[in-house]
């Protein structure tokens, strides 16, 4: 039985146990979440560049940032056949709310309720990049001692039986002691303490990095390079990626217009493009002749930032990119966009099943606490015992003790066990790192080597007994690769 399966059944038990009860209603959502997207929050600080990062990853211009009032409130972009938007408020019946659509963002009629009045407002929008995920805006923790700070703390901290949100992408701008009390009370729980199973760091707003220089993404990937290896960083998130999220956010909705612009600036001889580019002020103001008004000026500013503006107009006079969908597609690559998709999918979607088990088994475990019923002991147990067997929850507690250093060993070790346990993804390749590319054989040949190495470390007396569970739990990760592997062949 798959670990979804297993979940499932004890869910359905435990409704039967709890039946007729509000108990029972909230375990029968649970298990409707089961089938649903996975639900990823996007969480940091007020300005971090949360809401811009969220309409990159939809691929369209949907969430406002900046001031307004909706960005007060937890707001949820999920899939549907319509455009919709409702807004659950603290007391009263859900209701369907009034919006236009202005440039592409969406201008929310609160239809007289306040912003503290509301729990969530929930937009369902037809886009492909939502099908397999709900991604949940968060207001932003500027200080918990505030109201929109407390919604997130509430929605990622639950004080109740549900966890709202399965994964989590949290923007760092400066790492702040606020930043890891923050990710260390999310990760609270017991599958997993404190653990990086479910959180990705993006080092945010990278282009400001290296002041808009040219190079500034790379200057921003050794920070996150860097503080991907800190310790403090490594038991709280699985990696840091560095993402220019407001170029990101540019280059999956860039116009023909915002094009034709820019190429007027690449055909500026070098040094005057440098010159012009020199400072924003400087690019508003100077060089009447160049055919752009102030306020197309200011606009491309507010759409690409200086660094955008600066690699745009380069990429276009180099020729490295001449039309919109390639310029689209090579700007979506720099700003660290399509890294960050690539990390999404392989930490979370690829481990969807675990993740959503893991959020339904914690809902369980929390009801079996707070009402003890005829039954519901032995629902309590059948929990332990899939959090305490199922193998995918044996990767996940050995991937956090080795991220929190209760398992230590040679660099080497360590770095081969974090791989074969899916610490870097969980394909074959993934865990053998070994190119995408490889074939059955050499992918069966290198779980078999595999196997035998963590068979004997598993053995080993001189292995430590924390290292030996680990390596037993390896060992039964090259067992399900080979049996992968030999399924396909
Ligand atoms: N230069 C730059 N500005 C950004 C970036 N991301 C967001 N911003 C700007 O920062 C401000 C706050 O962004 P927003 O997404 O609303 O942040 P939130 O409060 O975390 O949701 C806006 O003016 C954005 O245009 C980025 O990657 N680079
Ligand atoms: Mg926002």
């Amino acid at each position: 039985m798959t670990l979804l399966d297993r979940t499932r059944a004890v869910l359905d038990q435990a409704i039967e146990v709890y039946d007729g009860s509000d108990h029972a209603r909230r375990l029968v959502t649970v298990r409707e979440r089961l089938d649903a997207p996975l639900r990823v929050a996007v969480a940091g600080r007020v300005k971090a560049g949360k809401s811009t990062l969220l309409n990159a990853l939809i691929g369209e211009r949907l969430a406002p940032t900046d001031a307004g009032e909706c960005t007060r409130i937890v707001t949820w972009y999920e899939d549907g056949h319509t455009y919709q938007v409702r807004a659950t408020p603290k007391q009263g019946a859900a209701r369907s709310l009034r919006f236009t659509r202005d440039d592409g963002v969406i201008d929310i009629d609160l239809g007289g309720l306040s912003p503290a009045e509301i729990a969530q407002l929930t937009v369902t929008w037809p886009a492909q990049a939502l099908r397999t995920v709900t991604l949940i805006d968060t207001p932003g923790i500027g200080s918990l001692s505030e109201q929109p700070g407390r919604h997130t703390w509430g929605l990622l901290v639950p004080d109740d039986e549900e966890t709202p949100a399965d994964a989590v992408v949290y923007l760092l701008r400066h790492l702040h002691t606020g930043d890891v009390e923050f990710l260390r009370a999310f990760h609270d729980n017991e599958v997993s303490r404190p653990s990086p199973v479910n959180a990705i760091g993006v080092l945010s707003r990278a282009d400001e990095i290296g002041v808009g220089r040219l190079d500034s993404m790379a200057s921003a990937r050794r920070i996150a390079a860097r503080l991907g290896t800190d310790t403090n960083v490594r038991r709280l998130v699985q990696s840091v990626v560095p993402v220019a999220g407001l170029l990101a956010e540019t280059a999956v909705t860039l116009t023909e217009t915002e094009v034709a612009q820019l190429r007027r600036i690449a055909g500026l001889p070098v040094r005057q493009a440098g010159e012009l580019l020199l400072s924003a002020d400087r690019f508003v103001s100077a060089m009447p002749e160049l055919g752009l008004t102030n306020l197309e000026r200011e606009a491309l500013l507010a759409r690409f930032g200086l660094f955008g503006v600066r690699l745009t107009s380069t990429l276009l006079r180099r020729e490295v990119a001449t039309t919109a969908t390639d310029l689209s597609r090579e700007l979506a690559e720099r700003s660290g966009l399509t890294g960050l998709r690539e990390i999404i999918g392989s930490l979370f979607l690829e481990r969807r099943d675990v993740l959503k088990s893991r959020s339904a088994l914690l809902a369980l475990a929390e009801t079996t606490r707070a009402c003890v019923r005829p039954g519901s002991e032995a629902v309590a147990a059948a929990v332990e015992e899939i959090m305490a067997s199922a193998h995918p929850f044996n990767e996940l507690r050995v991937l956090s003790s080795l991220r929190a250093g209760w398992i230590t060993g040679k660099a080497d070790v360590v770095t081969d066990l974090e791989h074969l346990i899916g610490g870097s993804g969980s394909s074959a390749g993934d865990r053998l790192q070994l190119a995408p590319d490889a074939s059955a054989a050499e992918l069966a040949e290198a779980a078999t080597q595999a196997l035998a190495r963590w068979q004997r470390r598993a053995e080993h007396p001189m292995t430590s007994y924390e290292m030996a569970v680990a390596a037993r739990v390896a060992v039964r990760s090259c067992e399900g690769l080979l049996a992968g592997l030999g399924q396909r062949r």
